[in-house]
């Protein structure tokens, strides 16, 4: 196995005395199978002496048993000098309590007596894989799939360690392929993969995982041999029944769909004339007599826009195409609502459908590939992004109406909802191309898991899980991890406006790449001013959200600062809160972004020898490529606005002309 076990790599707990601990249980099957390996694993590596399976005097027992009072995937561990006892509404509970114990006892949590009561705070904890069947990963930093090879799925060894690490930090749902569902990738549904995906499905049911697929809406013509995929079509319904009904049958632990439908190229109900509720609901009927649930994505726009149309505004247009269907789905749908508008940049507003939807299950969709934020080459970690998201307060209700609260459905009975990430794995020997970006992707489980967690909070045990808890290390990595994602920022483009980008690729800065494009991204940068008007003066973005939000966006003195440039075009010479003009604040903050990821590698080099070599070497390599291509990014834009302005940085450092 030549892949790294990322935050499961249990090492010696420093100062425990040798104990020898005993696993007891009344229970059995798959889950506590896996449970017991994971001790076994743990245990020896942690503390030097392998656990005895059964009651044995002299041991520390470690009990497991079922209290169905609690949540089935809740978990309640009571520890005190004789014994540890993990109780739970499920054996997935259970699971998910022996990781949690797992992790205080390696973070050092574990030595005195303690009780911690935990139970997920959103019901569906989703991993959205965009893999290919040719084992190409559509916006994937860290190699090929581990899924999918050659139009074939693949079974084996990692299969096991995504599903144990997945499972590690609470997520309980992966859709294996894109969005995109292409080429052979719609006869996943079929017979012709039936066999392996058993096989993966079963895996997954070890470690308390639903496999999910995304299908094509057109799958009835492209897979069935119909003539039409009409959702109101007899025999459309039938097919997709028919088909349901054997993949379900075959896989218990199968949990329904992804649709992505009408969006950049894919096929919907549009074509047929019908609204997304009646192609969703289609899809809804034919899993709900097996608990499926078919999730519906809202990511869809135009992006056949000229650029000389101003008044279209993709930022609009998915609160436009689903703000009347709302209280029109199934209550087996959920729709997938990206966190912005737009497209995972840097720097969005919350998507306006939190605040708008009232009779809709919602689910909300970050991004940890990092397409637009360094795809895995620069340090970003996201979690201080996704926490301002979740406690963003929509006004959708008069209370508990935070992103967190919807997508929980805490206080309103919704039992379909949660949270999806579109994932950065791939089969890079450390999963996620940058060693530190496996922070992204612990935090989003943990977080999905235990919404209240902070981004400190998070970075702290993953980092004396995955480095160990040295305190130059702990503190070191914690800043690099902390200032990463304010660094991006800075050095990118500013103040929320987002692309400049190098098309297609999204990597590296190119302030015109989209400008003149079709997908509805522009900055309009003249002499005098920047950005795009999205105020009721404008395209009238800002009144999709709910009072006081809407007033606030609308104008410059109130709008937040870092959303400056996405709600409206200002003048260079506009005095920001800071009192320097806005063309003076981009130079500095492109100058300041710049320094950081220079403070940032410094920080990183202090830790050469407390590091294990090859993964100093992976992170070192990319730090230093990244501080180089921040700069690229600060003289770029700053030059581009210097021969625009021909108005000079006011400190007199270095701009390109
Ligand atoms: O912006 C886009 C990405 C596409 C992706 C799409 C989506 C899977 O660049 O690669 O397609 O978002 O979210 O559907």
């Amino acid at each position: 196995m030549d892949y790294t076990k990322v935050w499961l790599n249990y090492r010696p707990v420093k100062s425990a005395s040798a104990q020898v601990f005993s696993l007891c249980t009344q229970e059995k099957g798959p889950i506590i199978d896996n449970i017991f390996a994971e001790f076994d694993t743990a245990l020896p590596a942690m503390y030097g002496i392998v656990p005895v399976h059964g009651y044995k005097d002299g041991t520390i027992p470690i009990e497991l048993s079922l209290d169905t009072v609690l949540h089935a995937e809740a978990y309640r561990i009571e520890k005190n000098e004789k014994k540890i006892s993990i109780t739970a509404g499920a054996h997935v509970g259970l699971l998910y309590g022996t990781f949690a114990l797992l992790r205080f006892m390696q973070t050092g949590k574990a030595s005195a007596d303690f009780t911690v009561e935990k139970s997920p705070s959103n019901p569906l904890r989703m991993a959205n894989h965009w893999d290919n069947m040719d084992g190409s990963i559509e916006r994937g930093y860290s190699g090929k799939s581990f899924f999918f090879a050659d139009d074939k799925v693949i079974v084996n060894e990692r299969t096991r360690d995504y599903a144990r690490m997945m499972a590690s930090v609470g997520i309980n749902a992966s859709v294996i392929n894109n969005v995109n569902v292409r080429f052979s990738a719609p006869f996943l549904l079929t017979e012709r993969y039936r066999k392996p995906l058993i096989e993966m499905a079963k895996i997954f049911a070890g470690y308390g995982i639903k496999l999910f697929l995304s299908v094509n809406f057109a799958s009835p013509v492209r897979v069935g041999g119909l003539d039409t995929a009409d959702p109101l079509d007899k025999n459309v319904q039938v097919w997709w029944r028919d088909t349901c009904k054997d993949i379900f049958e075959d896989i218990p632990n199968f949990g329904g769909f992804l649709v992505k439908a009408d969006s950049e190229g894919e096929f919907g109900p549009f074509a047929y004339g019908r609204t997304h509720a009646e192609g969703a609901n289609m899809l809804a009927d034919a899993v709900r007599p097996y608990g499926g649930i078919i999730v519906w994505r809202c990511f869809v726009y135009n992006c056949q826009q000229d650029w000389r149309d101003n008044i279209t505004d993709r930022a609009c247009q998915s609160y436009l195409n689903f703000i009347e269907l709302d209280g029109k789905f199934a209550d087996n749908v959920i729709l997938q609502i990206k966190n912005g508008p737009v497209d995972f940049q840097v720097r969005e507003p919350v998507h306006p459908l939190f605040g708008g939807l009232k009779h809709t299950n919602m689910m909300i969709e970050f991004q940890i590939a990092q397409e637009y934020t360094g795809q895995q080459r620069h340090v970003c970690y996201l979690l201080p992004e996704f926490r301002e998201i979740l406690d963003f307060k929509t006004y959708n209700g008069e209370e508990f109406d935070t992103v967190k609260d919807l997508v929980s459905g805490k206080n309103y009975g919704y039992k379909n909802c949660g949270m999806a990430a579109v994932m950065n794995t791939g089969n890079d020997k450390n999963w996620t191309g940058h060693d530190l970006a496996a922070a992204n992707l612990y935090g989003f489980g943990r977080l999905a898991y235990e919404d209240t967690l902070t981004p400190e909070e998070i970075a702290q045990e993953w980092i004396a899980l995955t480095f160990g808890n040295e305190s130059q290390v702990m503190e070191n990595v914690q800043k690099i991890l902390m200032m990463s994602w304010p660094a991006y920022e800075k050095y990118n483009a500013p103040l929320g406006i987002g692309w400049m980008v190098n098309p297609n690729v999204h990597f590296g800065p190119n302030v015109d790449g989209y400008e003149y494009d079709r997908w509805g991204t522009y900055h309009r940068i003249s002499h005098s001013a920047i950005g795009r008007d999205r105020s009721s003066r404008g395209t009238g973005y800002s009144q999709q959200y709910p009072e006081p939000l809407a007033s606030m966006y609308d104008q410059i003195e109130t709008c937040p600062e870092e959303l400056l440039l996405f709600f409206h075009r200002v003048r260079f010479d506009h005095i920001m809160s800071t009192g320097e003009t806005l063309l003076q604040y981009i130079y500095n903050t492109h100058f300041e972004g710049v320094e950081d990821v220079e403070k940032m590698l410094t920080m990183w080099e202090t830790l050469k020898d407390k590091i294990e070599p090859e993964s100093y070497a992976r992170v070192l390599e990319r730090m230093q490529f990244q501080l180089e291509h921040s700069k690229e990014w600060r003289d770029r834009i700053n030059t581009y606005l210097y021969r625009m302005t021909e108005i000079p940085d006011a400190k007199g450092r270095k701009i390109y002309d």
